[in-house]
């Protein structure tokens, strides 16, 4: 007799805190295209699903945006998103988040610190995110969530939790980390977050590397989440996505390193942002991000 696994899946179209707002598209090309029917048909998953979608058409996807209504929409996403996986959290569903851009790992995490989750965090992605306003070049808030799930930054990021930081600094391990700015890496180093740079093809295990920071985290909490920014992954094996960055994680590591993760009772959920179809090439990131959710369920 299998355990059943209570899955809850949240869909959340948001671009408002990348460049590139047709990063909100992800969430609904996953929906539209039944990428989730595989969860959704598995005899041993009870799911829900959520989906909010905030969408922008052809005309209005101008950059004209000032900094405080663009920050304004992401705390208004990332604050939906957090109330929406705050009770499945408490629940100990599997939460299953689905971007959009990666400004949305603060609704994420925030909502399963506000649920009482002690865990820790891998951070898959080519870049830090670590930034704030005060030090940002972009004012794109997806480069600001590291900083806010830290307890540093905007205050109103910090406070979507009820009581910051959601993580401490050893509760973070960065990997395929190779595009930063010098602010993000003194910021994260001085905390002694551990950072795993990758600036070449095969220059470490990606799957053996995922499972040492598992076994790490896990011996200090008691479950940890996954964060997926697409752009870790090598981008020829994901190109559909707002920044990406020559090298980075081989794709056969990241389909074992998440493989069954859905049945794993220790990991608490996964997000996986920045998946922007209109920047794919011929289909490679559709293909990716479909063979991606199947490895889930083993
Ligand atoms: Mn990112």
């Amino acid at each position: 007799m299998v355990d059943m696994r209570n899955v809850t899946i949240v869909l959340a179209g948001s671009g408002w805190g990348a460049a590139n707002f047709a990063t909100a598209d992800g969430a609904q090309v996953v929906l539209q295209q039944q990428f989730l029917k595989p969860i959704l048909d598995h005899p041993d998953i009870h799911c829900e699903i959520y989906y909010a979608q905030w969408h922008l058409n052809n005309l209005k996807r101008h950059n004209n945006y000032s900094v405080n209504e663009r920050r304004a929409h992401v705390l208004q996403a990332t604050t939906w998103l957090r109330n929406a996986v705050e009770s499945a959290f408490a629940k100990n569903h599997f939460v299953l988040v689905i971007g959009g851009d990666h400004s949305l790992a603060m609704g994420t995490w925030s909502g399963a610190k506000n649920a009482g989750k002690n865990f820790g965090l891998i951070w898959i992605d080519a870049h830090m995110d670590a930034h704030t306003y005060e030090t940002t070049l972009s004012n794109n808030p997806h480069g600001m969530p590291v900083s806010a799930l830290l307890g540093a930054g905007d205050t109103e990021f910090v406070n979507l939790t009820r009581n910051p930081p959601v993580l401490k600094p050893t509760s973070l391990i960065q990997t395929g980390i190779r595009s930063y700015e010098t602010e993000e890496q003194k910021f994260l180093e001085h905390l002694n977050v551990a950072i795993t740079y990758n600036y070449k093809r095969h220059s470490y295990n990606g799957f053996e590397h995922f499972t040492k920071s598992k076994q790490r985290l896990l011996q200090t909490h008691p479950s940890y989440g996954v964060s997926l920014d697409i752009d870790g992954i090598d981008p020829i094996y994901c190109p559909g996505t707002g920044t990406p960055a020559d090298g980075g994680l081989e794709f056969d590591d990241i389909l074992k390193s998440l493989q069954g993760i859905i049945f794993d009772q220790t990991c608490i959920g996964l997000e996986i942002v920045e998946y922007n179809p209109t920047l794919d090439h011929e289909h490679q990131t559709f293909e990716s991000v479909k063979k991606i959710i199947e490895t889930l369920l083993g």
